[in-house]
């Protein structure tokens, strides 16, 4: 998508701090950190969000999940971390490109459910 601030940022159009990245996925650090560790795990295929991914994503999807752990062990995670991805405006999502947010580094606020 010509538009699309991710899109720009996984083909190298705009630069970013990478901290893994292979043909599938990039990921970086979020651009207004809510914890010590902020990252976005995302698929360099332009998806608009969750409610649009179909079968054909499945793999890629468990990949988010799998390289987000494999991060956030990496930034020192250890204890633990939160996962999150808003789904449409209703979800908070703001940046409609698929993307999982990762977050951890100091004890987090109470949980969501
Ligand atoms: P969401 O609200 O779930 O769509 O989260 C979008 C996140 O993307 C938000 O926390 C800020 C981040 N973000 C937006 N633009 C940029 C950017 O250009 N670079 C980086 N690193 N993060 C961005």
């Amino acid at each position: 998508m010509s538009d699309c601030i991710f899109c720009k940022l996984a083909s190298g159009e705009f630069p970013t701090t990478k901290l893994y990245e292979d043909d599938e996925v990039l990921v970086f650090n979020d651009l207004h950190p809510v914890a010590p560790v902020h990252f976005l795990v995302v698929p360099k295929l332009h998806i608009e969000s969750m409610a649009h991914a179909e079968v054909q994503h499945q793999t890629l999807l468990g990949k988010l999940m799998l390289v987000a752990a494999r991060v956030a062990a990496e930034q020192g995670l250890a204890q633990g971390f939160r996962t999150i991805i808003n789904t449409g405006a209703g979800g908070g999502q703001s940046v409609f490109h698929l993307h999982l947010h990762v977050i951890g580094g100091a004890p987090l606020p109470t949980k969501i459910v």
